[in-house]
């Protein structure tokens, strides 16, 4: 008997030490120890001891179980141990490893531009001022010295909604309601979007942005006009930057100007993007016409006035070296990204 105990023992710790699952550990606790387990058998079996080996006998029974149970038990811890050592592992979490960083919006470089000019024209106590897209050809043409039939309506192909409602070709319309509606002194700028029947290439958009300048008041003269030109290319483009006036001809300005700055490129030298010439042509101006302020109520003979317009697009191009359009509006976050 004492033999079949010993060997119960060695059994159950031979099994014990493969067991690595708690159901299968239990199983093994009921075959030694329950109640009709192997060792239960054995204990059964002690009736038939005599009275000196039965006190032996019993004492090695009761040893060899609590031995099994006390194994069982920290088996059973150990097995516990490894499962949620393992849950642990599986469900690691490096708090420390960097995240996904949102992607961050950038400003347009055509609205950085537009900002910068918008804060200058502030500075100098400018009001901002805008108007609708869709506007009637008075506003658009006939106020502005281009009667119905004039030559200078062709260079502008008009996107017409009727025979009178357009959508605008240039932010003047703006700068007549104005003229409309207030007494001099003016001293506005209206940026915004005008369109015009132009096929879509490297320089033209029919759709583009214009931001047009209008100052009226009494003794405004061509030197008003050209020293704020400078003061707004110079600190647009630098105080190294230089400008040209050439004349030229618009209806609403008499008299009219191109006005040109010395090349983005070559710096004056002369090179393909310039044609040689040195300087590229940036915006047009001239003292506002007197028809054009007659016909929005202001006496011509006690008001004089300047304006000019230039458009956004060529603006940035110029500051940024961009040499494609398309670029501004293409929304590539490659191309995007660089300003
Ligand atoms: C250009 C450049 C220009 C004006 C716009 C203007 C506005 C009023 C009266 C007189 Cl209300 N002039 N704006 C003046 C000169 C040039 O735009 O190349 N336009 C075709």
């Amino acid at each position: 008997m004492k033999q079949q105990l010993e060997q119960i023992a060695l059994a159950a710790r031979a099994e014990l030490s493969k067991i690595s699952d708690q159901a299968d550990l239990e199983a093994l606790r009921i075959r030694f120890l329950g109640k009709k387990g192997e060792l239960t058998a054995i204990m059964k079996g002690m009736a038939g001891l005599s009275a000196e080996e039965r006190p032996v006998i019993g004492q090695l029974a009761n040893r060899i179980r609590a031995e099994i149970e006390q194994e069982i038990t920290e088996r059973l811890a150990e097995i516990k141990a490894a499962a949620s050592e393992a849950k642990l592992r599986a469900e690691r979490l490096d708090v420390t490893l960097p995240g996904t960083a949102p992607k961050l919006g950038k400003i347009h470089p055509m609205d950085k531009v537009l900002h910068d000019i918008e804060d200058i024209f502030i500075g100098m106590g400018f009001d901002i001022a805008e108007g609708p897209e869709v506007e009637y050809d008075y506003y658009n043409f006939e106020a502005l010295n281009l009667p119905p039939d004039h030559p200078a309506r062709d260079t502008q192909d008009t996107f017409y909604v009727t025979d009178n409602v357009l959508l605008r070709t240039q932010t003047s319309s703006v700068q007549i309601h104005v003229m409309e509606n207030k007494k001099p002194p003016i001293r506005i700028i209206s940026p915004g979007r005008v369109y015009r029947s132009d096929p879509l290439d490297a320089t033209h958009s029919p759709i583009f942005h214009q931001i047009e300048c209008l100052v009226v008041d009494k003794g405004i003269t061509m030197a008003t006009l050209v020293g704020t030109l400078d003061m707004l290319l110079k600190r647009i483009y630098g105080e190294e930057c230089k400008i040209r006036l050439r004349p030229h001809h618009f209806p609403f300005t008499e008299p009219s100007a191109e006005v040109d700055i010395v090349c983005f490129n070559c710096g004056g030298k002369g090179c393909s993007m310039c044609k040689g010439e040195g300087y590229v042509e940036l915006l047009g101006a001239g003292m506002v016409h007197p028809k054009v302020l007659a016909n929005c109520g202001i006496d011509p003979e006690v008001y004089s006035g300047f304006a000019f317009g230039l458009g956004l697009e060529r603006m940035t191009m110029g500051k940024y070296g961009i040499n494609d359009l398309r670029l501004l509006y293409e929304n590539d976050l490659r191309f995007l990204g660089q300003f």
